[in-house]
């Protein structure tokens, strides 16, 4: 399969830890937001709303939606609870992580870090709102080690994409100690670098 990705998009990098996680071979085709790579005729084609990530697969064509991805991978493994009810809680969080989540984090960490916006053309209603969803999982992991049950799943893998970078966005972590220590507990188990 080939993953069309943006190394700096936590989406994106959501489907290289499930892949690299599973153990999953792939190319990467490297695809800058910045750039206006995802407005080629090629890549329209692809996917219509212009968004990475997209998943080509050899047998089935593309497949967006960074959520439905790691699904779709992840289909049968370990990452993804067998008890019914503990899927539903993983797919309570990941569908708050791209309505609730995302929109917070991302979206504050794209305005400071690499658009370089001044405070003084950040709405506070964004900056508040990622103060919420951080005192939510804050909240959530004072009883446990992981979003659902007591092992990595998809939930913790959507969450940790945005979370991680929260530094970028100017938020401090260490406000939210169960966050922090959850967000280095799922970068150890990907075996991945803490973000800089
Ligand atoms: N809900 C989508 C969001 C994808 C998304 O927002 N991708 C951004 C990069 S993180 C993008 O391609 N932006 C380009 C654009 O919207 O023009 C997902 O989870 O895959």
């Amino acid at each position: 399969m080939t993953i069309f990705g943006d190394s700096i998009s936590g989406n994106c990098l959501k489907v290289k830890f499930v892949a690299d996680r599973l153990g999953l071979a792939y190319d990467w085709v490297e695809i800058s937001v910045l750039k206006a790579e995802t407005r080629t005729p090629e890549f329209l084609a692809m996917n219509p709303a212009g968004q990475v990530p997209v998943v080509r697969f050899a047998d089935n064509g593309p497949l967006a939606q960074s959520n439905a991805i790691i699904l779709h991978l992840a289909e049968k493994s370990d990452l993804i609870p067998a008890d019914p009810f503990e899927r539903a809680l993983m797919y309570q969080w990941m569908f708050w992580e791209q309505y609730s989540h995302e929109p917070a984090i991302a979206v504050l960490r794209f305005q400071k870090f690499y658009l370089k916006k001044a405070d003084s053309e950040i709405d506070p209603a964004l900056i508040a709102k990622c103060g919420k969803v951080l005192t939510v999982m804050n909240d959530h992991l004072s009883g446990g080690e992981y979003f659902v049950g007591e092992k990595l799943s998809l939930a913790d893998i959507a969450l940790v994409a945005y979370t991680r970078f929260s530094h970028q966005a100017d938020i401090d972590l260490t406000r939210y100690p169960n966050v922090l220590a959850w967000v280095r507990r799922v970068e150890r188990d990907l075996k991945i670098e803490p973000a800089a």
